[in-house]
């Protein structure tokens, strides 16, 4: 296939569990050999408000409340990274929600303790990047 992907941004999380793990280094350099480069980064700590905000599109499954609570349980890393394809790149490097089906090698397989606990966040479309990116990130910071 001779496909060409254009360049893209994407949105990263390394999550709480994985933070407290101090798995950044090992996941960026999984995320860096796959061709994705970090273009602006941060630790923070999410409020009640923006876990609840940022994962809207999930309000009405069962997982949520857990999913708000894990998420704000302690300090994240949101990261924005580059490459041609980005997007998909970065799901596919990350591998499936559920660790136990994510593939051999992939950070979720690799480091994934749970589907809650699955040690990292990406966007899942360009048009969501876009969003998600701007959700942490000011156009100053993405020069
Ligand atoms: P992904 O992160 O692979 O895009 P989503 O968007 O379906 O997956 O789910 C967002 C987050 O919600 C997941 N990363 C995971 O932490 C949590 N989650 C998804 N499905 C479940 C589930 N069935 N039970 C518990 N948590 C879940």
């Amino acid at each position: 296939m001779s496909e060409v992907s254009e360049m893209e941004r994407t949105l990263s999380i390394i999550k709480p569990d994985a933070v407290a793990r101090g798995l950044e280094g090992e996941v960026n350099a999984l995320l860096e050999a796959g061709g994705l480069r970090v273009v602006a980064r941060r630790g923070l700590r999410l409020t009640e408000d923006q876990a609840r905000e940022f994962y809207a599109v999930h309000r009405e499954r069962p997982f949520y409340g857990d999913l708000v609570r894990y998420m704000t349980s302690g300090d994240v890393v949101v990261q924005v990274l580059e490459g041609e394809g980005a997007v998909l790149r970065n799901r596919e490097i990350m591998g499936a929600t559920d660790p136990a089906e994510a593939g051999e090698g992939t950070i979720r397989r690799l480091f994934g303790e749970s589907i809650e606990r699955n040690v990292v966040h990406g966007s899942d479309s360009l048009e969501n990047a876009r969003a998600e990116i701007a959700f942490f990130f000011s156009e100053s910071e993405l020069k």
